[in-house]
């Protein structure tokens, strides 16, 4: 029998064992969910000449059943790894996947791939074609730099398009190809978006989104009401980032709304907003026909030692599926996990009307802290006593975390939940919490934080505070919530209504021997209310579940 992995999650999506990364391929199909993900077949850290893709469906987002590999690195064209990509679903239904292949000679070239089967209901084999690739490196772009298609989209000339991630003579920028059969692609002489960099950004990703209400849109939408979000993966920084903006559908380019460029201007992808504020990363959309949105996937890699996850025989989560939209002030993404997670809530917790004295610290007891969805709104009484903050310290929202931890008295916050604590004297703990500022000119901001500092006691985990601030007018709304799923070794937590994500990996060694407790803290000056906080425990789904005969090969 193995050893009890207290570090494998319940109910985020992970394969049997080995490493992940990307999600690839996202698409809902004849009735199945399908999740595609960069997998090595062959052990739990990356290797770059082991990159196949993993395939998975599900009929709910939530349960999982494990397939085979839909592509492995045989061919001359990917001899080297089958990286990141897409699938578009083609007006007469048949599923395409288009992927960088890096070649036999370590080119990144595009690929398509098709169903062996088409009437397959599970799209289990893929074949490759062997007048791939269709998109040979052109001259102007460096072997390495050359990846991650995204889903196409069908202009209003009935020419498909894609997107893909360059660095074209020196300059990191976004390609857009066309195409009319999806088999011979030209590459338009305009960038979609370009930046000052060298860096590469990965995994691009356009989409469609609603000027207004939540409903998801087809990538091929267009049309009055609907607007575009560009969002791309930095790899300097290890995040994603995205902007609101401007898609000319005829010239193939893309203008970010200048009142979302922050900072360094919008040719700096590093100004424009987070997906998520913590440990997340290579995220991409997929529209749901089925449900009628947008729903995003998105790579959460260990921060513990390659040695631990050797040990444990696997590495990397996918974060829980979200579904997302624009706020109804169209500056930014809402981003709230599907509501499918209600069908694993078992036990609930509720704090109803509680108020939370300055210092104060509630269990909220009965439910497996370890496995749990926390809904809670905080309600401000006063912002009499919001401590000050230079407006300088706007763009520093990690330090600021660091600097104001959750045991940092404030005056309005810090409050919030400590989660995965050992219960004895909270010796570990994980806090996701709030804290509101008045800056100079008198506005006040509230900052949302991911305090991993004391989550482990162990030695060589990364320990640091993620940091963000939450775009909503606080001294109007009086109160801010927090959505929060905590799940063995990740905690994804939703400020504002999921204006402000954060996800975090934590470690915590109590949990090996003892269960998990769950609180609510404030350390502010002046007491919070609480008009609502349900708790509930979540029951383990079936991810990628390996029948036992099957276990060895
Ligand atoms: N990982 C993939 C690349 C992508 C990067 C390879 C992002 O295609 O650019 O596994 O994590």
């Amino acid at each position: 029998a193995r050893m009890q992995d207290h570090v494998r999650t319940a109910y985020h999506f992970q394969p049997a064992k080995n490493w992940q990364n990307d999600p690839n391929g996202p698409v809902y199909y004849n009735g199945m969910y399908h999740l595609f993900y960069q997998y090595n077949p062959h052990g739990a850290l990356w290797d770059v000449g082991n990159l196949s893709w993993g395939h998975s469906v599900s009929g709910d987002l939530v349960n999982w059943a494990a397939l085979g590999n839909a592509l492995d690195p045989t061919a001359p064209f990917d001899a080297n790894g089958c990286a990141s990509g897409s699938v578009t679903i083609l007006p007469d239904g048949q599923p395409v996947i288009l992927y960088s292949g890096i070649d036999a000679e370590r080119r990144q070239v595009q690929n398509i791939a098709l169903p062996k089967n088409p009437r397959d209901p599970l799209l289990r084999e893929w074949t490759k074609p062997s007048y791939n690739p269709v998109v040979p490196l052109p001259a102007d772009v460096s072997a390495d730099n050359f990846r991650d298609p995204t889903t196409a989209w069908l202009g209003r000339d009935g020419l498909w398009r894609f997107a893909i991630s360059a660095v074209a003579t020196g300059v990191g920028t976004t390609l857009v190809y066309r195409s009319a059969d999806f088999l011979r692609w030209e590459r338009n002489a305009a960038p979609l978006h370009a930046s000052r960099d060298a860096v590469m950004a990965e995994c691009p990703d356009l989409f469609p989104v609603a000027a207004r209400g939540a409903e998801g849109l087809d990538t091929s939408a267009r049309g009055p009401g609907v607007r575009h979000v560009l969002k791309v993966s930095m790899p300097d920084t290890l995040q994603d980032y995205y902007t609101v903006g401007r898609y000319d559908d005829e010239a193939d380019t893309f203008t970010p709304d200048e009142d979302v460029a922050r900072g360094g201007g919008d040719d700096d992808y590093r100004s424009w907003r987070r997906i998520d504020h913590g440990h997340l990363y290579a995220s991409k959309t997929f529209f749901d026909a089925r449900k009628n949105r947008r729903v995003l996937w998105a790579w959460v890699n260990e921060s513990d030692s390659e040695a631990d996850d050797v040990a444990r025989g696997w590495s990397g989560l996918q974060s829980f599926p979200r579904a997302l939209w624009l706020d109804p002030a169209g500056r930014q993404l809402l981003q709230w996990p599907v509501e499918e997670i209600e069908t694993l809530r078992r036990g609930r917790a509720a704090l109803l009307g509680a108020e939370v004295e300055s210092g104060g610290l509630r269990e909220i007891g009965g439910i497996a802290g370890s496995q749990a969805d926390v809904d809670v709104v905080f309600e401000i009484p006063s912002l009499e006593r919001a401590e000050g903050l230079d407006g300088n310290r706007l763009l520093d929202a990690d330090a600021l975390c660091g600097e104001k931890g959750a045991s940092v008295q404030g005056g309005v916050g810090p409050f919030g939940l400590l989660v995965m604590a050992s219960g004895d004297d909270l010796r570990e703990h994980t806090a996701v919490f709030f804290r509101v500022f008045r800056l100079l000119h008198g506005e006040y901001t509230v900052l949302m934080c991911t305090d991993l500092t004391r989550s482990s006691t162990k030695a060589g985990v990364y320990r640091p505070t993620h940091g963000g601030f939450v775009d909503v007018d606080i001294e109007k709304d009086r109160s801010i919530s927090l959505r929060t799923l905590i799940d063995h070794s990740i905690v994804e937590s939703f400020g504002g209504g999921g204006r402000t994500c954060m996800t975090a990996r934590v470690y915590p060694e109590h949990a090996a021997t003892s269960s998990s407790h769950l609180y609510v803290f404030n350390n502010g000056s002046d007491a919070v209310r609480v008009p609502k906080l349900e708790a509930w425990e979540l029951a383990p789904a079936s991810v990628n579940v390996v029948p036992e005969q099957e276990e060895e090969e």
